[in-house]
């Protein structure tokens, strides 16, 4: 597809959800207070292993100061705010399964605030803060989770399903088994990139098929709303284009990434067939480090969500490992892949190491799931870009978000991609897990040294406030005075 303009008008679907997102521990603070259990987050961030010795105790206090939040979403004008529930403030002690009713209450009483304002919650059931007792018994490699994780499920759709119609079952999948188990830069920190990342996947998916047919069984009749699932996903680029073998590198590459949950939930109910190929190449013979779905599960899996979550950010080149390739090979999920990943130094970058400012990429990106998946239902769920300074002036991430959001309008306008809302990345600078508070994706400044956590609009606030009454981006050159606008 054609590279990026920004000379591209148009408006979105009457109906489009434009909204800002946030998570749990990113954003509320109150780490133990009203019988909240300590999770995998509060464990890692204690030990000190989060940026310079940042924790999320207090992040952005919103456990308090919630109404102030939906104050901010509502002046910049969102039809829907996507946010989290943790997981130990509801079921501090999963292995009992007994619920906190003070927990419980802390979310209704945010979604009553926002119905008062007339904002849609889209509810994230679980980004990442898994309570501390199930990671010690073994995490998500302990198969026993999939029935815990289904209770919790049942009570928070049992819960707010009166008035939640959009639930996200997980928050990237990828990055909780990879960073998590793989890598080790998240909690809990556990560095075995050969099995680890494959069984925590596995059990994730399989959670989140139960927790789809059980809303499937209990719920959908009466609630009538919807169950997806939130990946994340690199555009994957041949590093040339017109070679052949980079293609197929970077296919591989999309593969690994986003077709590792979406192949299984929006295709066929498994993994991807060269997924499988190169992860039983790679393994002892006779044997794959992938683990295998029963005909069972299989059937579980497939179709088991209403709409796709996309988080996307950035893109990435793909081209070929040759076995000569001077590049050091652990063993794991990267060397299963056979590929080299770069960027074009010629790409903006960010406050953060990974993330490039690629516009173009979030395009065929949206194609390629519209083309592999058969154009399902996508929310964008996530969208941004970081600095390390908070400046209110971010003129880089109106920049960034104008570019992007443009490529959407195109996938949507001209490809017919059926994208149907999109919440950013993020309603307020917040805690960014283990770089801290020093990578800032907000659109609202916090002084985090300040006691009263004042929440201060930057420029990309105002640009999202304009976007959104005038639902899309109006050519400047025609008369618009006519055309009514979404709000
Ligand atoms: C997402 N990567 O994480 C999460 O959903 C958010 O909680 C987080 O604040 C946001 O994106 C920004 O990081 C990611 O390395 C973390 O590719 C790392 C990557 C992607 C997403």
């Amino acid at each position: 597809l054609p590279v990026e303009g920004t000379d591209y008008y148009g408006r979105f679907p009457s109906n489009f959800m434009w909204g800002l997102a946030t998570s749990a521990h990113q954003i509320e603070g109150a780490w133990n207070a009203s019988g909240k259990s300590e999770h995998i987050w509060d464990r890692f961030c204690h030990a000190g292993k989060c940026w310079k010795g940042d924790t999320g105790d207090v992040a952005c206090d919103s456990f308090h100061k919630y109404m102030v939040d939906v104050q901010l979403l509502k002046k910049i004008g969102v039809t829907h705010y996507r946010f989290s529930l943790a997981w130990t403030r509801i079921i501090p002690n999963p292995l009992t399964g007994e619920v906190n009713q003070e927990g419980l209450n802390y979310y209704r009483q945010l979604i009553d605030e926002l119905q008062r304002n007339n904002i849609i919650p889209l509810v994230t059931i679980f980004h990442w803060d898994l309570p501390q007792s199930l990671e010690d018994i073994g995490s998500w490699a302990n198969e026993s989770l999939i029935g815990y994780y289904n209770h919790y499920a049942d009570v928070v759709f049992k819960a707010y399903g009166d008035k939640v119609k959009h639930w996200i079952t997980f928050n990237e999948p990828w990055v909780i088994c990879w960073m998590g188990y793989g890598t080790g830069e998240y909690a809990p920190g556990i560095k075995e990139p050969a099995t680890r990342p494959y069984k925590c996947a596995h059990t994730i998916i399989k959670s989140h098929a139960e927790a789809y047919h059980t809303y499937n069984d209990k719920y959908r009749n009466t609630q009538k709303g919807q169950v997806g699932i939130t990946m994340n996903s690199d555009f994957m680029a041949p590093k040339d284009p017109h070679n052949k073998s980079h293609i197929e590198a970077a296919t591989r590459a999309q593969q690994f990434n986003l077709g590792w949950f979406a192949h299984p939930i929006f295709k066929s109910g498994d993994y991807p067939d060269v997924m499988k190929n190169y992860v039983a190449k790679n393994s002892p013979q006779g044997t794959s480090r992938l683990p295998n779905f029963t005909a069972q599960e299989i059937a579980r899996n497939n179709g088991s969500a209403d709409f796709l979550g996309l988080n996307h950010y950035t893109t990435s080149l793909v081209e070929p490992l040759r076995r000569n390739d001077n590049v050091h090979v652990t063993g794991g999920y990267i060397d299963d892949q056979e590929n080299i990943l770069s960027h074009d130094p010629a790409w903006p970058g960010s406050g953060s190491t990974w993330l490039f400012v690629v516009p173009w990429g979030f395009r065929n990106l949206l194609n390629w799931i519209r083309t592999e998946y058969g154009n399902p239902q996508v929310i964008v769920t996530e969208n941004g870009v970081t600095d390390n300074n908070g400046t209110v002036q971010d003129k880089h991430r109106v920049d960034y978000y104008r570019a992007y959001i443009t490529e959407m309008l195109k996938a949507i306008n001209e490809d017919k991609c059926n994208v149907t809302g999109y919440t950013a990345w993020s309603l307020m600078d917040n805690f960014e897990w283990s770089n801290g508070y020093h990578e800032k994706f907000g659109i609202h400044y916090i002084n985090f040294s300040d006691p009263e956590l004042k929440r201060v609009p930057k420029d990309s606030a105002i640009f999202f406030q304009k976007l959104i009454t005038e639902n899309g981006f109006p050519d400047p050159t025609q008369n618009n005075a006519a055309v009514c606008s979404q709000k």
